[in-house]
Parts: structure tokens; C-alpha cells; sequence
């Protein structure tokens, strides 16, 4: 048996676990990330597209931001379509928080290279993850690499394993209390090397569906379409993806729109969902194992970070002051948060998605808040406030 040390053990080697280990790292915390995938898997999966300042801030603080500055995209506003009309929804106009267009997989990449500098210790492809003594004071993870049994034992453990992971359901089943919806349709995605039809993202609604234009950099394009949760990939050609978006955004866009072979191309499911406590006795969940919003506001890794910025300040408490009151309180302060991400990621879904069992009456309801968004300024602004991220 393997066995090591450390004062916090993080399962899941993703953007909450990296950069919760980063952070602990620039003030003297010990820690160990095991992960169930290879580095190259974890880095291989292409997922969210926006940064909201406060996790730009948290990549400064964890010495972490300097290409998310040289090569990111500072965004002031974003275009909502809805069938052939379009409007535009300034930030600055309501709030001085432009947002970030820097993909997740490079956050990813600049966490690995920054733990990899400072010889942060990562364990990968890790196998049977339990979670014990979680009522003691020296709890212990034990798992399997290559058939070889190791043990860590730690002080605390940060469940940052993702909503497939093993930590929420570490949490006795009567103790936990999940909120759930899931949406009777889905994202398909691809990656394009094609210049963006437009410099800012254009989420757009219409009788044929929801599509989203985004981008990574000026070669490297981003877009979605609405899909049926039955949908696989292989149904869908490239030729099809590009006509369904080009039924969706609006017509004046389309004569930028340069299309091209997808060198990615994913399905995922949406749903919202969250998990009550977010913390049991010495366990505590960040990002993805706690709680999942559709990606339609852009929340879920920013939520993730919001999450880690509570729990490094908590154990920075703990083991600077030795005052657990924050330790105490996570679950109360990350859960007030999550839920107004919830709830603006719930709203956008609604408002730009075709759900099939809309009426006639759902429908104008749509439309009716579209033109609310169009002409009066107080929704313009809830809308920039909720986008560009609530205050931490
Ligand atoms: P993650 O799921 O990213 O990371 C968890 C890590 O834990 C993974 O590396 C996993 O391999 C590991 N793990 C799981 N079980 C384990 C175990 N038992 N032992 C050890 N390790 C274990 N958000 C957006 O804002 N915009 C988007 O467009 C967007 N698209 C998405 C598409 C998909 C398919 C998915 C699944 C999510 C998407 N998200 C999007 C949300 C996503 O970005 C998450 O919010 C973000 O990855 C959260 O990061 P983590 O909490 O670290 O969870
Ligand atoms: C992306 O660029 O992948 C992206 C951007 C905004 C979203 C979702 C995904 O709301």
C-alpha cells in the first residue's frame, strides 16, 4: 500500500480541483489532486468558452492568468436573435465588467502547467475512489493505479469530481436533498477553424431552434444548434449542421458566416440540478458535483470557481487562524450563489430554446420578453449583471 500525507486531498483533476489546488499552493497548503482520466483525456474535452471577471481574478490570484490576459477576448456585450430580428445587450452600458472569451480547455492547460511547475502531486487514471473517516480528524482516501492500492490521508477533502463523480454521493442519502430539472433537448457543438461570423456571441431563437455562435480565437469558431436528446453525433453530417444554424441566426449575420469541416463535434445534455448540503462533516463539494446548470448563461465552470474561491478562503482560515467559521458556513455561502446562477441559466434556457411542448401562448411569451429585452433598459441591465457574473 502506497500511502502519503497531505493536509487537503482533491478528487478530480478538472478546473475546480486545479485551481483549488493552485490557490492553495501560493499559500503554503499542502495538497494531492488524484484524477480517474489521463492528463491528455482531461485536456482533450472542449467545453465552456466564457470567463466571468471573478474567475479571470482567481487565475491572477493563483499565478495562473497570464495567458488568459495575452490571449483572451475581452467581450462588452452579447447578441440575442429572435427569428429575423436581433438586438444587442451592452455590458458596459449597465455594469464595468466586460467578460473574458478564453476557452475552459486552456484554462485547464495553464492550471496542469502551473501544478507541473511547482511540483504539485497528481495522481492520474486512479481507480475506486473512497472516501473514509469523513467524521474524524484525519479522513482518508484510498484507491487503486494499475492494481497497486494507495492511501492518502489528509485533513480535509474537496469533492471537485464532476457530476459523474463519487464524492456528492459520499453524503448520506438522507442527509442530501437534489434539485433537478432536465430539458427535453440538447447542444450539439462543434469546432470550426473558420474565422467567428461576428465579434461577439449571438445566441439566437427560433421556430427551428436555438443556436449559439462563440469562438475561441479569430481562426477557431465555436457554434451550437439545438438538438433531440436521442441525437448522436453521426446523425449528424456537417453539411446539416451548418443549415440547421444558418435556419436559426439571424439572416443579417449569415453573409459573414464561413463554414468548414468540424474538427470536434459533441453532444451534451441539459439540465439543472443541485445538491443540499454542499459540504458533510470533513467533505466538500465544489463545481460540477454539487450542482449543473445548461450552458445557455455561461455558469457552469464560472460557478465552479465561485465555489473554489469560498472554499480556499475557508481553509485559508483554518489553517492561518485556525478559525473554522468559514469551513462551517461553505455549503450556506457557495448555495446562495449557485442559486441565482440557477436561476439566470433556467431563464436564458427558457427564453431561447424551442421546447416541444410549448403552446402558441408559451411561444408569444417568448417573444414577449424578447422585445421587453429590445426596448427597456431595466431588463437590458438585469440581463448584463446576471451575464457578466454576480459579485463573489
Ligand atoms: P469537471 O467535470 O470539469 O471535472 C471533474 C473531474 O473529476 C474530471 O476530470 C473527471 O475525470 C474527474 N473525476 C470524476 N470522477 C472521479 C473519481 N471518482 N475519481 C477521480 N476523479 C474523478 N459550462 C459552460 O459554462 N459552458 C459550456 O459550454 C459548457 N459545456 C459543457 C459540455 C459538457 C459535455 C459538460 C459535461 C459540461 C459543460 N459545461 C459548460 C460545464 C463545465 O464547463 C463545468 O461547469 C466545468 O467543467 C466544471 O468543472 P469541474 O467542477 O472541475 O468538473
Ligand atoms: C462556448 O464558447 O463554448 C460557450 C459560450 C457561451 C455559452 C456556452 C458555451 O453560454
Amino acid at each position: 500500500m502506497n500511502s502519503e500525507q497531505t493536509q487537503v486531498a482533491i478528487i478530480g483533476g478538472g478546473p475546480s480541483g486545479l485551481l483549488l489546488g493552485q490557490l492553495l499552493h501560493t499559500v503554503g497548503i499542502d495538497n494531492i489532486v488524484v484524477e480517474r482520466q489521463t492528463k491528455a483525456h482531461v485536456l482533450g474535452r472542449i467545453r465552456a468558452g466564457v470567463l466571468e471577471r471573478g474567475l479571470i481574478s482567481l487565475l491572477e490570484q493563483a499565478a495562473v492568468a497570464e495567458r488568459a490576459h495575452a490571449e483572451g477576448d475581452p467581450h462588452d456585450g452579447v447578441v440575442l436573435g429572435f427569428n429575423n430580428q436581433h438586438t444587442r445587450i451592452s455590458f458596459s452600458d449597465h455594469i464595468d465588467k466586460p467578460v473574458v472569451v478564453y476557452g475552459q480547455t486552456e484554462v485547464t492547460r495553464d492550471l496542469y502547467e502551473a501544478r507541473d511547475k511547482c511540483q504539485g502531486r497528481t495522481h492520474f487514471s486512479v481507480e475506486d475512489v473512497i472516501i473514509k473517516g469523513l467524521d474524524s480528524d484525519r479522513p482518508e482516501l484510498t484507491f487503486s493505479i494499475n492494481g497497486a492500492e494507495h492511501l492518502i490521508a489528509c485533513d480535509y477533502v474537496a469533492g471537485c469530481d464532476g457530476f459523474h463523480g463519487v464524492s456528492r454521493h459520499t453524503i448520506p442519502a438522507d442527509i442530501r436533498q437534489e434539485y433537478e430539472k432536465v430539458y427535453p433537448f440538447g447542444w450539439l457543438g462543434i469546432l470550426s477553424e473558420t474565422p467567428p461570423i461576428h465579434d461577439e456571441l449571438i445566441y439566437a431563437n427560433s421556430d427551428n431552434g436555438f443556436a449559439l455562435c462563440s469562438m475561441r480565437n479569430s481562426n477557431l469558431s465555436r457554434y451550437y444548434v439545438q438538438c433531440s436528446t436521442d441525437d448522436n453525433t453521426e446523425q449528424w453530417s456537417d453539411d446539416r449542421f451548418w443549415h440547421q444554424l444558418q435556419q436559426s441566426v439571424p439572416q443579417d449575420f449569415l453573409c459573414n458566416l464561413q463554414t468548414g469541416p468540424s474538427i470536434e463535434k459533441s453532444i451534451a445534455p441539459l439540465r439543472s440540478f443541485v445538491c443540499e448540503p454542499m459540504q458533510w462533516q470533513r467533505l466538500f463539494l465544489c463545481g460540477d458535483a454539487a450542482h449543473i446548470v445548461p450552458p445557455t448563461g455561461a455558469k457552469g465552470l464560472n460557478t465552479a470557481a465561485s465555489d473554489v474561491h469560498y472554499l480556499f478562503n475557508a481553509l485559508k482560515d483554518f489553517y492561518q487562524s485556525n478559525n473554522t467559521t468559514s469551513l462551517d458556513h461553505y455549503s450556506q455561502h457557495a448555495l446562495a450563489r449557485v442559486w441565482k446562477a440557477e436561476r439566470f441559466s433556467w431563464w436564458m434556457t427558457q427564453l431561447l430554446h424551442q421546447f416541444p411542448e410549448h403552446t402558441t401562448f408559451d411561444k408569444r411569451m417568448q417573444h414577449a420578453e424578447f422585445e421587453l429585452l429590445q426596448t427597456q433598459v431595466e431588463a437590458q441591465a438585469n440581463l448584463a449583471v446576471n451575464y457578466v457574473g454576480l459579485p463573489y
